[in-house]
């Protein structure tokens, strides 16, 4: 075989999150959450969030592909597709409707077990985001997310009460995902879903995201910590949203400018490894002003909680100029790390329908530059090519467009992996099965290998089928690698 130097243990796998495939948002007891009032967005209009669930809106992630009732015929699929892995969350307000409870949820629990159960009994290793998107709403509404201390101790007794359950069937898991897109506060959507922050007039939109931030990074390290006692097997990782930038020229404010910008979203990953808040960080708070609030004991526990490897998603780069000679600028980005800095397309990279940047030598220069920042294992537990696919008359889906993305990121990490040295645990594409996009709230944004009949209104039967990078996907985990 010729890739038999790929460790025979790398997890090949897929990954989704509960809010994305479930559906079933009022069964067995589970609560409201923050996604269950964003609305339906497309490639050009944002999701809006509501203030509760209103009438007459449309909420893509109520019903999304009914998983929580069809996991058993999907998994046969995983199976049949050859997954060693699959990754998905715990919806948090299935297991505390509320969030503040201070009992769980039997009926959420006892789903999990099954779901747990059903991919291990088919030997599919489940690895599991603890907080992926999706917090109970009455936590966002009544305590401000985040922001308050309170959510930190809620989030750990939660965290607590499923490690303690699923602890002899998952070994891999992940505190909060993507935790730092939300890094320069200007994002509604990312603010709401990170933190359940809506951010107020009187607030600096910066400054609040700091703070919230830091709570979860706290919470994420008083969690591991917890884990570590339950049992010291555990794996325990962090879940990061990796989009290198690069600098537009060699002018070298350039340099600057996209070393500045990347430290932004470093900051989260700097303190889950190295449980330290970073000297760039106290200085630009000490200089603008900001009062984060933190303890001793806090601070204790940062560095007591670090992680044993880091999860991230990796889709594409940008790139970033303060040479003002480029008009096309990329809307919707702010950069106010470094004077002058715009992010700006890439002129060298193509991009698909949402204008993001594709990008597979990215891939390896990311997992080389966090693997020599941080010397842990890394697990690439998202990457994928959002599209919108054509249904032929004969009912098949040719997506060639999704193989060859695939296959040249996969190419990438192996170069990374065998001649680069980084150390990495697996590989789950996202949306293994198409599920309702996270940033625009569309079913037609589709990831997945497996088709799923339902249209952006929310019509169609549900019903799945194989599309065609399904039996090349197969094939890859068969051999343990593309042929490079
Ligand atoms: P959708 C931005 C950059 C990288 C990853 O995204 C991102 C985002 C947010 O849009 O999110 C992750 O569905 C996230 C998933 C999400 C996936 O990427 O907008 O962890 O929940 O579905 C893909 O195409």
């Amino acid at each position: 075989m010729f890739n038999n130097q790929l460790p025979k243990d790398f997890l090949w796998g897929g990954a989704v999150a509960a809010h994305q495939i479930e559906g079933a948002w009022q069964s067995d007891g589970k609560g409201l959450s923050i996604a269950d009032v964003l609305t339906a967005g497309s490639n050009k209009k944002p999701r809006r969030i509501t203030d509760g669930v209103l009438e007459n809106e449309y909420y893509p992630n109520h019903e999304a592909i009914d998983f929580y009732n069809r996991y058993p015929e999907d998994i046969a699929l995983l199976k049949e597709l050859g997954l060693k892995a699959f990754r998905t969350s715990i919806a948090w307000s299935r297991i505390f409707p509320n969030g503040d409870e201070k009992e769980p949820n039997e009926a959420g629990l006892a789903y999990y077990d099954q779901l747990f159960d059903c991919l291990i009994k088919n030997n599919i290793e489940p690895i599991i985001t603890l907080s992926h998107f999706e917090m109970p709403y009455h936590l966002a509404k009544e305590y401000g997310g985040f922001r308050d201390k309170r959510v930190i101790d809620f989030f750990v007794n939660y965290a607590e009460v499923v490690i303690k359950r699923y602890q002899h069937k998952v070994k891999y898991w992940m505190t909060f995902n993507e935790i730092n897109n939300q890094a320069d506060g200007t994002h509604e959507l990312h603010a709401w879903t990170n933190s359940g922050i809506l951010v107020q007039p009187d607030e600096n939109p910066e400054e609040v995201i700091y703070q919230a931030g830091l709570n979860e990074l706290i919470a994420s390290a008083k969690a591991i910590i917890k884990a570590r006692e339950i049992n010291p097997d555990l794996k325990m990782g962090c879940m990061m949203a990796y989009v290198p930038v690069y600098p537009g020229s060699s002018e070298p404010n350039d340099q600057m400018a996209a070393l500045k910008v990347m430290e932004r979203r470093f900051f989260y990953s700097d303190i889950h490894v190295r449980g330290e808040i970073p000297s760039y960080a106290i200085k630009k708070w000490h200089k603008k002003g900001y009062k984060i609030d933190y303890s001793q004991a806090e601070l204790e526990a940062l560095k007591e909680g670090t992680v044993d490897y880091i999860g991230f998603s990796y889709y594409m780069s940008n790139a970033v100029t303060t040479v003002d000679d480029r008009s096309n600028r990329l809307d919707g980005y702010s950069v106010n790390d470094y004077p002058n800095a715009k992010i700006v397309n890439n002129p060298y990279l193509k991009s698909n329908d949402w204008g993001w940047q594709i990008d597979s030598i990215g891939l390896r220069y990311i997992l080389n530059v966090v693997y020599q920042r941080y010397n842990k294992p890394l697990f690439i537990v998202e990457n994928g090519f959002g599209a919108y696919d054509q249904v032929e008359a004969d009912g098949s889906i040719q997506d060639d467009y999704r193989v060859s993305y695939l296959q040249a990121h996969i190419e990438q990490m192996q170069l990374a992996i065998l001649e680069d040295g980084v150390e990495v645990l697996g590989y789950t594409p996202w949306g293994v099965i198409d599920i309702v996009s996270f940033g625009s709230g569309e079913m037609e944004k589709r990831y997945g290998f497996i088709h799923v009949d339902k249209d952006n209104q929310g019509n169609g039967t549900l019903r799945r089928s194989k599309k065609s990078s399904f039996s090349w996907y197969q094939q890859i985990i068969k051999q343990n690698g593309v042929e490079a």
